[in-house]
């Protein structure tokens, strides 16, 4: 099997010439797999650079189907997003190797990956290492809730900041800063620009996006690609704002 094996490297490139990166989360808990076709048409006609894949609980399987469905309809990369290992499979293009670094629970920072490696190895999944950080963002996320720890607060930037920077320093490839999903609140331009300001390996920013403009926002504060699911399950038309101009 011959799977790409070069997401990484294109994130890398993208950012070294300032292009900015979309990903249209699905969770297959809660999308029809029969409208995938339809769905994927949307993203495929719109400015979306990747297809993010995962959710906190996800019945076993559904993900694998979900994604040969996916892959069969765009050339987009496939990247899993998973909330646990059983939504690991091999018919996506890689996967964020997540550790929900804002926590301390010893399960989501290091005891899943361990479990992980057995099911990884079979497979040719590109493994990029990625530092999760929750934010507390108005209400409890289901990553709180499934996780068992608490959001960074808002207000602690410096704490923000040296959480992501521990991240970057123990290897890791890029840092997600998330606000969950359907958060109330976005993050805010002054988090993501900090967070921006001292780190050296892309930044991927989430949660509570549900505009074209919030989305500017974010690439403006210096988010290297934005995360956006619920805007789309919620309302179809907000691919029309996204379309891919030419
Ligand atoms: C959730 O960051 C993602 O993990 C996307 O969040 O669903 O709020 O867009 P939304």
């Amino acid at each position: 099997m011959v799977k790409r094996q070069n997401i990484y490297q294109d994130i890398i490139k993208s950012v070294s010439t300032k292009e900015k990166l979309l990903a249209v989360l699905i969770d297959p808990d809660k999308f029809l797999i029969e409208n995938t076709r339809s769905f994927i048409e949307k993203v495929n006609a719109s400015i979306a650079t990747h297809v993010f894949v995962g959710g906190s609980t996800v019945d076993d399987f559904a993900t694998e189907v979900l994604v040969s469905e996916i892959k069969k309809n765009t050339s987009l990369p496939v990247v899993l997003f998973p909330g646990d290992i059983t939504q690991i499979t091999e018919k996506a293009d890689a996967i964020l190797f997540l550790s929900l670094l804002s926590g301390r629970n010893p399960d989501y920072l290091i005891g899943k990956h361990v479990e992980a490696v057995s099911k990884l190895d079979k497979t040719m999944l590109e493994v990029v290492s990625t530092g999760y950080i929750l934010i507390e963002s108005g209400k409890q996320t289901a990553v709180e809730r499934v996780t068992k720890t608490k959001p960074l607060p808002r207000k602690e930037i410096q704490d923000i900041i040296n959480t992501a920077k521990a991240g970057q320093l123990l290897g890791m490839k890029l840092i997600y800063l998330e606000a969950g999903s359907g958060a109330e609140k976005a993050l805010s331009e002054k988090i993501i620009k900090s967070v921006k300001n001292e780190l050296a390996i892309p930044l991927i920013v989430g949660g509570g996006i549900k505009s074209k403009a919030q989305l500017e926002q974010a690439y403006k504060a210096g988010a290297d690609l934005v995360v956006i699911g619920t805007a789309f399950e919620d309302d179809d038309l907000f691919f029309e704002d996204l379309r891919l101009i030419n």
